[in-house]
């Protein structure tokens, strides 16, 4: 029986492989300006598509990687000068070493290479790494004549990564403020930081970003799911989708129409997925600039806000014997 190439899916094992995509020009001829090389991996076709390459570097994405390798390269010498130059030491406490940010008394000024200077100089390589990074995603979006939606969520997670290492440490007046590079040593730094700020849990833009994070999560599994549902249908052809009314998106949607009563259309859901996504790190970074400059103690600050007991495991208002007492406005 002839082979008869069927629709693809991440469950079928059939890779489409032929000559390599190139991409088009505005007249629909392919071009190859990008680039000459191209390869097939079947591994890379297990998770997407199996063209490797051409990879367009332009000067965004040169200064990105030259500066990002740098970043890499003072934190990993850094880390192996504290294993006095082991490779194996280096690697057997790789997950525990750290570059740490300069110590307190150094505030914001440039402190001695030992101390953090080189934890600086790391930072300011990283921060033109991911700057550079961000702008290749607003030219490559240009080029291609797409929206900017890519480059305004990767901005998103970009605010939270400069409210951590930047913003906050300025408004603190010390640089010894920052995350330092390291697996387990960053972990200890967000404990640490909950902590000292009486709870991170009771922080509302804490609570508020993992409401997106786990709503992000929830979003993207309701939607994966629905679309695989619906691959038998053509419903992961998108295009189609919206070009030829077909019945699997219709399906889909009627699906959950009957489930919850609502469905999001083919258009809305990424809506609803992109805000999400961008809502984590943007309520985040509001939720840590807060901490240290505007409130000194979340767990005090929800006993204030009378959403945190009392020690006595009152709510506060009990204590008083009502609500306006507490507040002190019992006429
Ligand atoms: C970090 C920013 C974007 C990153 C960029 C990176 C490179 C190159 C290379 C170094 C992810 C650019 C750089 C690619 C790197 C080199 C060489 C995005 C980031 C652009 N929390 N918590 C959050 C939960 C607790 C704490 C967010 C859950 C405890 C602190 C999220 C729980 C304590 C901070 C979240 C929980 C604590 C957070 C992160 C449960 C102590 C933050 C969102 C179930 C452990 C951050 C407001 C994100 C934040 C944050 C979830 C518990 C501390 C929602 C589910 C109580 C200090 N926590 N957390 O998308 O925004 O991050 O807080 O217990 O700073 Mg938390």
């Amino acid at each position: 029986m002839a082979w008869t190439p069927e629709y693809q899916n991440i469950f079928t094992q059939v890779q489409v492989q032929g000559p390599p995509e190139w991409g088009m020009d505005e007249s629909g001829n392919a071009i190859n300006e990008r680039g000459q090389k191209a390869s097939f991996s079947t591994l890379v076709g297990w998770l997407g598509n199996a063209q490797l390459g051409p990879v367009y570097l332009g000067w965004t994405g040169l200064i990105s990687f030259l500066t990002g390798t740098i970043a890499l390269n003072i934190i990993g010498f850094n880390m192996l000068a504290q294993v006095d130059w082991s490779i194996p030491e280096f690697i057997r406490q790789l997950f525990w070493l750290a570059l740490e940010p300069p110590s307190p008394e150094y505030g914001l000024t440039f402190p001695p290479l030992y101390d953090g200077g080189w934890y600086i100089i790391a930072s300011f390589f990283l921060l033109i790494s991911v700057m550079a990074w961000w702008a290749r995603t607003w030219f490559l979006a240009e080029e291609h004549k797409m929206g900017k939606h890519i480059f305004w969520a990767f901005g998103a997670a970009i605010w939270l990564f400069l409210v951590l290492g930047l913003f906050r440490p300025i408004l603190m007046g010390s640089w010894s403020e920052a995350v330092p590079y390291g697996i387990f040593p960053h972990l200890d730094w967000t404990t640490a930081f909950s902590i000292r700020y009486g709870n991170l849990y009771y922080n509302p833009f804490h609570a508020l970003s993992i409401v997106f994070l786990y709503g992000s999560v929830l979003l993207f599994a309701m939607h994966g799911a629905t679309i695989l549902a619906v691959t038998r249908y053509g419903g992961d052809r998108e295009l189609e989708q919206i070009v030829d009314r077909g019945t699997a998106s219709e399906r889909a949607a009627l699906f959950w129409r009957w489930t919850m009563g609502f469905n999001a259309t083919m258009e809305g859901i990424h809506r609803w997925a992109w805000w999400f996504a961008v809502l984590t790190p943007i309520t985040g970074g509001i939720g840590i600039l807060l901490t240290g400059t505007v409130v000194d103690n979340w767990f005090i600050w929800a006993q204030e806000h009378y959403f945190a007991p009392m020690y006595d495991g009152s709510y506060g208002y009990e204590a008083y014997g009502s609500y306006e007492a507490f507040i002190g406005q019992e006429n």
